[in-house]
């Protein structure tokens, strides 16, 4: 086992897949072997073990080779053999429900399997070099089985990618359409069961699915809230993992675009668990950020679940994580602080305007405090005069109102 304590991790994983764990074996090794993951004498004991407990499937907290996987189910006369990635992949496949969620899924579950048989194949090749013959000769029926195989699976990677394309371009439309309501966007990102759905359900008093489970939300949530009086949105989006498979990263693109596309990000983690567990999930969420391209984003760091959390540990957060903002999602300790830093990170990004509204411009006003939040507003015999502080968007779109010195400016066109 690579990391020592993952194994945990894995029990968790496989709970949710829906296996109960009758026992476990771990091996210290240098490197997995390269024929059967574990040594030739803890393939023996292995193999002992599952017939003592009568167990029906073995699972392995690593990705396995193709060759590990069939030689290993070999050694073990038949009995199942799965890694890390096929039961998360298993996983998502039973929690996805939108139809781009399915697609995604699919079309991570034919890559890792597209790479097996590809292991597959190669194998056989070899085989048939081996025999000192080559070309034509050397195919036999299982192969061209293969082949066809191999074919239909990429015509189908081919469709599915197709299809999360025009997924893809109907998400960007629509974030085009928030874009124009010009509203600041945030995004929850994490590793799965830090919390992210019971802050989105708290912080916006929306019913996001909860589960204490790995990975129950798969398909991103949008929704409104307000913070001094101005509108946010806030994402809630599928949980990171660490080693999670590069074919989900992949196939979730369009899902994680969102959280790349942030202009902040609020990086939740379960402050519960002790030091090294959450420094090692932090990580594991930074990698994750850094491979979609999210790596330098605006950044919070949220410590959640502070309800579970002792004094001593307190102390200890304090001291290594200084910027974190402690919170409870449960029980709503420290959400204020939170909406404060939220607020605080975009204030920058705010402009000072002064603007003169004539009164056939109610709707033109309406939208103006949709928008701003808390405006100084006064009756003039020419219209209504509003000063405020407003998302630099804003303020160009109002810019031919101005009647401050800057106004000149924006109405110049200077974005
Ligand atoms: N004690 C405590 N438990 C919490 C808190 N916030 C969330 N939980 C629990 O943690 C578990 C996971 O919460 P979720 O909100 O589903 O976590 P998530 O990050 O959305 O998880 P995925 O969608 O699986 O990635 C649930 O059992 C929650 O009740 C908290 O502040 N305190
Ligand atoms: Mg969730």
């Amino acid at each position: 086992m690579p990391d020592g304590d993952d194994l945990a991790e894995l029990k968790e994983l496989l709970r949710t897949a829906g296996v109960a764990v009758v026992g476990e074996l771990v091996q210290h090794r240098e490197a997995p072997h390269p024929n059967t993951y574990l040594g030739p004498g803890k393939v023996q004991e292995l193999k002992e073990l599952v017939a003592r407990l009568d167990a029906n499937v073995v699972a392995v907290d690593d990705e396995l080779s193709p060759r590990q996987e069939r030689n290993l189910e070999q050694a073990l006369e038949k009995v199942p053999v799965v890694d890390r990635t096929a039961t998360i992949l298993d996983i998502f496949a039973e929690h996805a429900h939108s139809a781009e969620g399915k697609l995604q899924v699919e079309l991570a579950q034919l890559e890792y399997n597209l790479a097996r048989m590809r292991g597959l194949w190669t194998h056989l090749e070899r085989l048939g070099a081996g025999r000192g013959e080559g070309g034509i000769g050397t195919r036999g029926p299982g192969e061209s089985q293969l082949e066809t195989d191999r074919r239909l699976a990429r015509d189908r990677i081919s469709a599915l990618r197709r299809k999360l394309r025009d997924v893809k371009g109907s998400r960007a439309v629509m974030r085009a359409e928030r874009e124009r309501g010009h509203l600041p966007q945030v995004a929850l990102a994490g590793y799965t069961n830090a919390g992210k759905s019971t802050l989105l359900n708290a912080l916006t008093g929306a019913a996001v699915g909860v589960r204490d489970r790995l990975f129950h939300t798969l398909d991103p949530n949008t929704r409104a809230m307000r913070l001094d009086g101005r509108p946010y949105l806030i994402t809630d989006t599928v949980g990171f993992i660490r080693k999670l498979p590069h074919q989900l990263v992949d196939a979730f693109g369009a899902t994680l675009e969102e959280t790349r596309l942030a202009d902040l990000i609020v990086h939740v983690v379960d402050a519960s668990v002790d030091e090294d567990e959450m420094v090692g999930m932090m990580r594991a969420v930074d990698d994750v950020l850094d491979e979609i391209g999210a790596g330098e984003r605006p950044r919070l760091l949220v410590l959640n679940k502070a309800d579970a959390i002792d004094p001593d540990r307190r102390e200890e957060l304090r001291f290594h994580h200084p910027d974190g903002i402690l919170v409870s999602a449960l029980t709503g300790e420290g959400l204020d602080d939170l909406g404060e830093r939220i607020e605080r990170a975009f204030r920058d990004t705010l402009r000072s305007v002064d603007l003169l509204l004539p009164f056939d411009q109610g709707g033109r006003l309406a939208e103006l405090h949709e928008m701003a939040g808390d405006l100084d507003r006064e009756d003039t015999a020419e219209g209504v005069r509003v000063r405020g502080r407003v998302p630099a968007t804003v303020a160009e779109r109002f810019a031919r109102f101005d009647v401050s010195k800057n106004g000149a400016v924006a109405d110049n066109g200077v974005a």
